[in-house]
């Protein structure tokens, strides 16, 4: 723990060469997401799913999740086609989530959004079309796994993307759209689901490829869901402060619409304070882990100081 002087409490950072670390695994996850979704007839939908898949993005769910099948003692081969689906299941949920009947976005991973490249009937296709191949890709391309945790791990995917995660999250999210005074529960609900149940599933499920024991699994699980919710901080944070060029994507749009944010319930400087506490408590359920941990560490770290 290091006090500045303005006795704020920061997180220690880890000694580890992350930049190099995140850059190698962000070509290797490009390069599988690009053969996975080669260009076929019928050529619309492919290059619509194409279009958004690969339109960059930090990766830090696939990472994750080759970072904890490496750490419970596994490959990244083993995990990469785990690691695509997660991503695919990412980018129909940024697709659909930009559509003008949800968020009404433009602009996504610095790019125009897909709707408004493809139209919102091959949007929604697009969507569909990245889901459905994820489960695919996990059962026709994990290699040297046993058929058990396959399935446990398409599973778990199933239920952090649909009613009890994400689609719930997103749900509860649209029916406080408008309302003042929405609680902090409904608020860490919507972001518990939205956002920290994906990254859960991201960090268990490398470790679940390879049978890890339920302890290790927990503990994944709680450093999982406490980068979650500093995630949805930060990217709260970042709503205010940053700009479209930095973030690649819509500002200053929860303060437009009047929507509940952690800065909006907290103030700016302590939704940075519960973040990096957030981080604090992440990282302590890695101790048991040792040197192993070291890249989810860092990565931890890179969730409150990411500037996009
Ligand atoms: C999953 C079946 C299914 C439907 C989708 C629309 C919807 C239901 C849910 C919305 C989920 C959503 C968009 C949550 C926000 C999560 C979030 C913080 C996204 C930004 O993630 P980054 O910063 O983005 O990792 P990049 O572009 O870097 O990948």
């Amino acid at each position: 723990m290091v006090v500045t002087n303005h006795r704020q409490l920061v997180p220690e950072k880890s000694p580890f060469d992350l930049h190099t670390y995140m850059s190698e695994r962000q070509n290797l996850v490009e390069a599988a997401l690009n053969q996975a979704m080669p260009l076929i007839y019928p050529e619309r939908i492919f290059e619509s799913m194409r279009y958004s898949l690969l339109a960059g993005g930090k990766r830090i769910r696939p990472i994750l999740c080759l970072a904890t099948c490496e750490l419970a003692g596994g490959t990244m081969e083993m995990a990469m086609p785990t690691a695509c689906g997660v991503e695919m299941v990412h980018t129909m949920s940024l697709i659909h989530d930009d559509l003008p009947s949800m968020d009404n976005d433009d602009y996504r991973r610095g790019q125009l959004t897909n709707h408004k490249v493809f139209g919102e009937d091959i949007a929604i296709l697009a969507g569909d079309g990245l889901l459905a191949f994820a489960f695919e890709h996990i059962a026709l391309q994990t290699k040297n796994v046993a058929p058990e945790f396959i399935l446990k791990v398409m599973a778990e995917l199933g239920r952090a993307a649909g009613a009890k995660g994400l689609v719930g999250g997103q749900v509860v999210d649209l029916e406080c759209e408008g309302q003042v005074n929405v609680s902090l529960e409904t608020l860490n609900f919507i972001h518990n689901h939205k956002t920290a149940a994906l990254l859960e599933v991201s960090v268990t499920s490398g470790a679940m490829l390879v049978g890890a024991p339920p302890d290790d699994i927990k503990r994944l699980s709680n450093y999982a869901q406490n980068i979650g919710l500093a995630f949805q901080i930060v990217d709260d944070i970042l709503d205010i402060t940053s700009t479209r060029e930095q973030l690649g994507k819509s500002v200053g749009k929860d303060i437009q619409s009047c929507k509940a944010t952690y800065p909006s319930i907290w103030g700016l400087e302590e939704s940075q304070r519960r973040a990096q506490q957030l981080i604090i408590d992440a990282k302590a359920e890695l101790e048991p882990f040792g040197e192993k941990a070291l890249p989810l560490m860092a990565l931890a770290d890179f969730i409150i100081d990411r500037t996009h």
